[in-house]
């Protein structure tokens, strides 16, 4: 048994290069439950993030019990994260939503479907047969539904009401995994393969807190470094992690300058003639000005911007440029910081020009985060167009029309989709009337969170919101939805490296609840939508007639679902897209014949400018003849649109702990977690809470030029300058009458990325003051992984008998 709240990775099974992870078994069972005493287990994969963890749910009388990994999965073989072994205990909350909710005299009360519905689909049709018609609408979905509920949503927003204005929380997540894959490889899809965590000679971590946040690639990575022939580890980041301590080197950069020191990096490769120049010849465009603009970026100049020593980019650079089968992860501290995709191109530069790609070990992961968010992408649930179609080919609208038995004049393609940070700019402007959220919780997880309240708060926007509980959001919305969710309901979804998983429904939801995908069947229905043929325009009634759909949809491109089935997908491992008559397994590796899909006719975008986000027309794209090629785009370092002034003198940023998903609706109700990391706190280095005269524990203010929050100050090992803050603090669960500003998205800026249009979450300005003595009671911190303290004297944080798991090696 394991306190899997005190180890939240559980013992090491180690192994060497080339060998097969051992299988090693992760159970939690409610209370004093035994595996005797459960009743079903039902096939799932985990829901607390995008590793794709393939688990059972446990049922007994009708509710779930707990989970199980499962062995034969080729991603977990049969490890659970610590978020997964608890977190289903919120399915069982007693205050999840049981009945719709509309709003009455200014508040919101009961009802039952037919009024709620009633009422979406009254306002839907008086916008819909109204000046602006589709204009009105907006969609704001999530990376946490299903496949099946995506495709649908898609078809409705695209082919039903036809409206550009959808776009998914995937945005302020894997947006710019999805744009640094399009512009350098011509299309979504992760290259690399969990598998290569096996086999490489060295693993490079790029802005990515892997330990806490994709605990069981973690766990892997961690079981080959204690075994033979261990691969080296780089680690990038501003704060001391359990990756950075485990790390061979660590570069704690200034936070917003990931380009210049990547710039710095690709040079010393390219002096040192650690390239391959046979591939960079044969398979990449670009290489002459990717010279050009690094040899800008001497190491010396490079550790001035980014604030660590020239010796250590020199070194960096050797660990990079000696590796013969290098894996890199790059994720937010990427994504969410300045010059978002253009960094992240260049660790795809780095893999190209030394050729690592597209073979065992060689692997680079453009990471996801939440669970389903690559479907949210694959499908159109963000905009894009299904099947990673380009919205500026009219031979993919075509495609589409076909599809869909509609005119083609339909699918919104004059323009890019409208990015979320974008729709919420046309509701603040009042030309969005309608704004249909489905799980997502924007009133906690945007930047500038008082000018989100406004905005969904004006009287004139209709706010529709489909969530399991009434969250912050919820609490401002007109008409509240309340759904099924995992272990409910059936359906598929993908995770980072392809792999496709089933989740079968275990359990009824609570009350009235129903599926996302059964909400959205209805609105169609009493929406009418209809097809060239009069006939429905949604065909399909259940999860796996919407999957069959899909399939159709991705035929070809290169997602191809065509060779999965439910039935395929039951009872053995997870299966990689693209499955089709000639890759019938699954595939393991993209790009092994290093032929990447750049064609005009293939690819699903004809590009940007990386630095100014400029759409490239298909004329100019075609002139390139990419023919198969893949692009090494050369951007330079610009600061963060915001940087430390006299008045806010500190850099912030932002982002998770191991205990806590996102806003904790979940996470929140589950007593294990939850107390892990109970409340906000802010990581300080010693020799600036020293100069401020903050003690661990004390009550400390931090204020941006949007906001200030209050937080107990945690000691810690990140840099100097910098402060962190966790973004998984709403208000739901504060007392009403004393609701302490403390969400972290009170400070951050409305500002994003270019290219990706990802929010800038990881860097802002701000000052930070001592407000009141802490008595020496630390901080409500965790003491494992980012949030470790720096200072003697804090008790560990555990987890107890009530968080005791069962963890064995080699099975059950
Ligand atoms: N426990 C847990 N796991 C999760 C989630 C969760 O909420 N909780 N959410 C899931 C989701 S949706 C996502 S997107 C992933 C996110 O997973 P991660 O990206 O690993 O998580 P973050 O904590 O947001 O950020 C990672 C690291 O970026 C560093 N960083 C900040 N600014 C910079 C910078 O400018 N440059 C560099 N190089 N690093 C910087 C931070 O110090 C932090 O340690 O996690 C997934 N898994
Ligand atoms: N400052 C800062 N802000 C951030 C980030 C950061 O690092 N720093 N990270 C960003 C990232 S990467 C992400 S992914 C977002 C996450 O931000 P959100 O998406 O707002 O976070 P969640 O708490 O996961 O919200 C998901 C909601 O969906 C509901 N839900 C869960 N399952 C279902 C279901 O099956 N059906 C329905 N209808 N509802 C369901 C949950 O109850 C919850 O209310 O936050 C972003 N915001
Ligand atoms: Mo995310």
């Amino acid at each position: 048994m394991v306190d899997r709240i005190a180890d939240p990775w559980g013992p090491r099974t180690p192994y060497g290069s080339g060998q097969e992870w051992p299988v090693r078994v992760d159970t939690f069972l409610d209370g004093d439950l035994n595996a005797e005493d459960v009743d079903r287990w039902v096939q799932s994969a985990s829901i607390l993030h995008s590793n794709g963890d393939a688990l059972d749910i446990a049922v007994r009388d009708g509710r779930i019990v707990g989970v199980r990994g499962r062995a034969v999965d080729r991603v977990n073989r049969g490890r659970v994260d610590p978020k997964d072994l608890y977190g289903w205990q919120a399915n069982n909350s007693p205050d999840r939503l049981t009945r719709p909710l509309v709003r009455e005299g200014g508040r919101l009360v009961e009802t039952d479907w037919d009024t709620a519905m009633g009422r979406i689909v009254a306002r839907s049709k008086e916008l819909l047969e109204g000046p602006g018609g589709w204009g009105h609408f907006g969609f704001y979905t999530s990376g946490q539904l299903f496949l099946e509920e995506y495709y649908t949503l898609g078809v409705i927003g695209k082919a039903g009401l036809g409206t550009p204005h959808m776009d998914g929380n995937t945005r302020l997540c894997t947006a710019t995994a999805a744009a640094a894959l399009k512009a350098t490889f011509g299309a979504d899809g992760q290259p690399g393969s969990y598998a290569d965590v096996d086999h490489c000679d060295a693993i490079a971590i790029w802005g990515h807190n892997v330990a806490e946040t994709q605990t069981v690639l973690w766990m892997r990575m961690l079981d080959r470094r204690r075994g033979p022939n261990p691969p080296a580890l780089l680690a990038v980041d501003p704060r001391s992690t359990a990756v950075t301590r485990e790390a061979d080197l660590h570069l704690p950069i200034r936070n917003g300058t990931n380009m210049a020191l990547l710039n710095g990096l690709l040079r010393e490769v390219i002096q040192h003639g650690w390239y391959d120049e046979a591939y960079v010849d044969a398979h990449t465009l670009g290489f002459d000005e990717l010279c050009r603009t690094v040899d800008g970026y001497p190491p010396e100049l490079v550790a001035d911007i980014c604030d660590i020593p020239a010796a250590d980019v020199r070194r960096a650079a050797e660990l990079l440029g000696g590796s013969q089968r290098l894996l890199s992860t790059v994720l937010q501290g990427f994504y969410q910081s300045n010059q978002a995709t253009a960094a992240s191109c260049q660790v795809n530069n780095l893999h190209l020009i030394r050729g690592m790609i597209g073979r065992p070990g060689a692997g680079i992961y453009q990471m996801n985060g939440q669970p389903t968010a690559q479907n949210t992408r694959e499908t159109g649930a963000d905009g894009d167009l299904p099947g990673l179609r380009n919205w500026d080919n009219p031979e993919h609208i075509a495609e589409l029309a076909r599809l869909w038995n509609v005119e083609p004049e339909v699918i919104p393609h004059w323009a890019p989709p409208t990015h979320a940070m974008q729709i919420f700019r046309y509701a603040e402007q009042g030309s969005v009337k309608l704004l249909w959220i489905s799980a997502t919780n924007p009133a906690v997880s945007l930047p500038d969170l008082s000018r989100i309240r406004r905005i969904l708060r004006q009287p004139e926007l209709f706010v529709v919101v489909q969530d399991l509980f009434l969250t912050e959001t919820a609490e401002l919305a007109d008409v509240v939805l309340p759904a099924a969710t995992w272990g409910e309901k059936t359906g598929t979804f993908t995770n980072v490296d392809r792999t496709v998983h089933l989740s079968e429904k275990a359990v009824d939801p609570p009350g009235e609840a129903r599926a996302d995908l059964d909400i959205f069947l209805d609105y169609a229905r009493r929406m009418d939508f209809r097809d060239l043929d009069g006939r429905p325009l949604v065909k399909w009634t259940t999860p796996e007639e919407a999957f069959e759909a899909w399939q159709e949809c991705s035929r070809g491109r290169p997602c191809d679902y065509t060779g999965l089935t439910y039935d395929r997908l039951r009872g053995g491992s997870g299966i990689q897209w693209p499955c089709n008559d000639a890759n019938p397994d699954g595939t393991e590796r993209l790009y092994a014949d290093a032929v990447f899909p750049t064609d005009p006719a293939v690819c699903e975008t004809y590009g940007q400018d990386l630095d100014t986000g400029a759409e490239f027309l298909a004329d100019e794209y075609r002139a390139k003849q990419p023919g198969g090629r893949a692009f090494l785009h050369a951007v330079e370092y610009r600061p963060s649109p915001e940087v430390p002034d006299e008045e806010h003198p500190m850099l912030l940023t932002t982002g998770r702990t191991v205990y806590q998903f996102h806003t904790r609706t979940k996470t929140g109700r589950a007593p294990q977690l939850n107390s892990a990391a109970p409340d906000v706190w802010v990581e300080l280095n010693p020799a600036d809470a020293g100069r401020l005269g903050i003690a661990e524990g004390d009550l400390v203010g931090i204020a941006s030029p949007r906001g200030a929050v209050q937080a107990r100050a945690r000691l810690s090992g990140i840099r100097p300058g910098v402060v962190f803050l966790p973004f998984h603090y709403g208000w739901f669960d504060q007392d009403p009458a004393d609701r302490t500003p403390r969400a972290a998205n009170e400070l951050t800026i409305t500002a994003w990325d270019p290219v990706s249009k990802q929010p800038l979450f990881k860097v802002a300005a701000v000052a930070v003051t001592r407000l009141a003595d802490g008595g020496g009671v630390p901080a409500p911190a965790p003491t494992v992984g980012g949030s470790a303290p720096a200072v003697a004297g804090v008790p560990a944080t555990v987890g107890g008998p009530a968080a005791e798991a069962n963890s064995r090696a080699g099975g059950e």
